[in-house]
């Protein structure tokens, strides 16, 4: 049976667009997911992640993050991983950064920094490991606290080299610091890590692993004696480390790490990995989401992770690194002002507090217990609002609603529906596929084609503008039948 059209149309007219960079596509404004990982912080804790797209998934709907590619090599090969591309550990493969000097990437931070000015964080995550390549990461972080001091220093590694390079960060101001840690048994890591390069050795297999276990865990533990945040990025293998992840959580928790991002192994023979060539499968978004679930009783799991490249630039759902491509960054000249990247984000703290306000509206007085949970699939640019056309959607932001609350619980790429005029069938096939688990689309607008198929699915369409929260709590409460108690 064809399930019938709902309709939400008022806009939030009290909550003004943030003012953004006229290059902006994201319109710089959003709200928090209830299971933001700003739940049950301190006030201390809050205010250093609140601007950090990944450590806080409410921020991700408001602030961009910037990478800068100057670390090319690497000390450890990783089965998933292929050279030609960037680290799998922070990057799809098939993908290459160009590679810059220090002096290069901190011109480009300033352009950037000017052009996107809620750009709050710079990270160094490769192409290879940043710890193995200290100087050229160590001078790069130098020159931006120098020169862009609003900006947060974010740097991802393999954990080999980290316990000796702890209190250079910690000088250096940097407060997160992302290790991948796939294993804490050397036996599961000798599946992952052939060998790693060790005091001018090449050291194999299980031995291998051990040596890295112990650095990651050393590594982990200086952090947190350090007070460095640390978000710890696990890649589901399955078959090989799925059942070992809630084992590597508990391991991390123990130590300190303050987030835990458990990322799907994205694998194909064309990468050229190992894994790629030997057929090994990444998990599905099912699968992912039960290791997610099953790890998020014990800490904070990260789930709007979006495997970034080593150059990336942008709000973490959009790729604009193409603007800002060497050819095109060293021509411009950098407009980095601090007075008017303040006001900016202070437009953005207004719109926050204001979707906030909006948002407290929705909770129920009293906890409605065992209401069935359904998933949506969001159309949006970001800010927190459904605010995109469906057939100008790349991805869909996945929400899980009951009686209570929407909570934000993953993303599912996409390819674009709309071409410029036409809609292309094979897409639409594949949207309805990625997200035949969900009851509706929330979307700003649908055309009248993919709206008649996806309703031929069983999907329900809503059109609205509003916060995301808002509008699945409203399709849930006037289309989800709950049981008499
Ligand atoms: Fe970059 Fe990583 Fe810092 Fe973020 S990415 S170094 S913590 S600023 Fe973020 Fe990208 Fe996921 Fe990394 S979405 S791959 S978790
Ligand atoms: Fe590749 Fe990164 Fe692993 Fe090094 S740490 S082998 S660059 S995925």
């Amino acid at each position: 049976m064809t399930p019938p059209p709902v309709t939400l149309t008022p806009p939030v007219k009290e909550i003004a667009p943030t003012k953004t960079a006229e290059t902006s596509s994201s319109g710089g404004c959003g709200c928090s997911s209830t299971n933001d990982a700003t739940d049950g912080l301190t006030d201390e804790m809050r205010a250093r992640i609140e601007k950090h797209p990944c450590y806080s998934e409410e921020a991700h709907h408001h602030y961009a993050r910037m990478h800068v590619a100057v670390a090319p090599a690497c000390n450890i090969q990783c089965n998933y991983c292929n050279r030609k591309y960037d680290c799998a550990n922070e990057s799809r493969p098939g993908v290459v950064s160009e590679l810059l000097t220090p002096e290069e990437a901190a011109h480009k931070v300033l352009v950037v920094a000017g052009k996107i000015p809620q750009m709050t964080v710079l990270g160094i995550a490769g192409p290879g490991d940043p710890l193995a390549n200290p100087e050229k990461t160590l001078r790069t972080f130098e020159l931006i606290a120098e020169k862009a001091p609003d900006i947060k220093l974010c740097v991802s590694t393999n954990g080999l080299m980290l316990p000796d390079y702890v209190d250079r960060l910690k000088n250096l101001n940097i407060d997160h610091v992302t290790i991948t840690i796939n294993m804490v048994d050397p036996e599961v890591g000798a599946k992952i890590y052939p060998w790693i390069r060790w005091q001018r050795k090449r050291i194999k297999g299980v031995e291998a692993a051990r040596i890295l276990h112990e650095r990651q865990m050393e590594g982990l533990q200086a952090l947190q004696d350090a007070d460095i945040l640390c978000k710890v990025n696990s890649v589901m293998v399955p078959g090989i480390n799925d059942g070992h992840l809630p084992e590597v959580n508990k391991a991390i928790r123990a130590r300190g790490a303050f987030l835990h991002n458990i990322m799907p192994l994205i694998s194909a023979p064309e990468h050229g990995t190992y894994f790629g060539l030997t057929g090994q499968r990444g998990p599905t978004p099912k699968e992912l989401k039960a290791v997610q679930d099953d790890c998020s009783g014990n800490m904070k799991m990260m789930r709007h992770c979006r495997q970034c490249r080593a150059d990336a630039v942008g709000l973490l759902g959009e790729d604009r690194s193409q603007e800002f491509t060497k050819d095109k960054f060293m021509e411009m000249a950098p407009e980095y002002d601090l007075d008017s990247r303040k006001e900016v984000h202070d437009g953005i703290s207004k719109f926050k507090d204001a979707i906030k306000a909006a948002k407290v509206k929705l909770k129920p007085g009293q906890k409605i217990a065992n209401s069935p949970k359904v998933l949506v699939a969001v159309a949006t640019k970001g800010g927190g609002i459904v605010n995109q056309h469906f057939g100008h959607a790349r991805e869909f932001m996945i929400y899980e609603v009951d009686a209570n609350e929407a909570k934000f619980v993953g993303h599912r790429k996409v390819e674009n529906y709309c071409h410029g005029g036409y809609g292309e069938e094979d897409s639409l096939d594949y949207i309805i596929k990625t997200i035949a688990d969900c009851k509706a689309v929330l979307t700003s607008k649908i055309g009248e084609c993919p709206k008649a198929e996806l309703q031929k699915a069983g999907i329900h369409i809503v059109e609205a503008y509003d916060v995301i929260e808002k509008v699945a709590r409203e399709y849930y409460d006037q289309n989800v039948q709950l049981q008499p108690a």
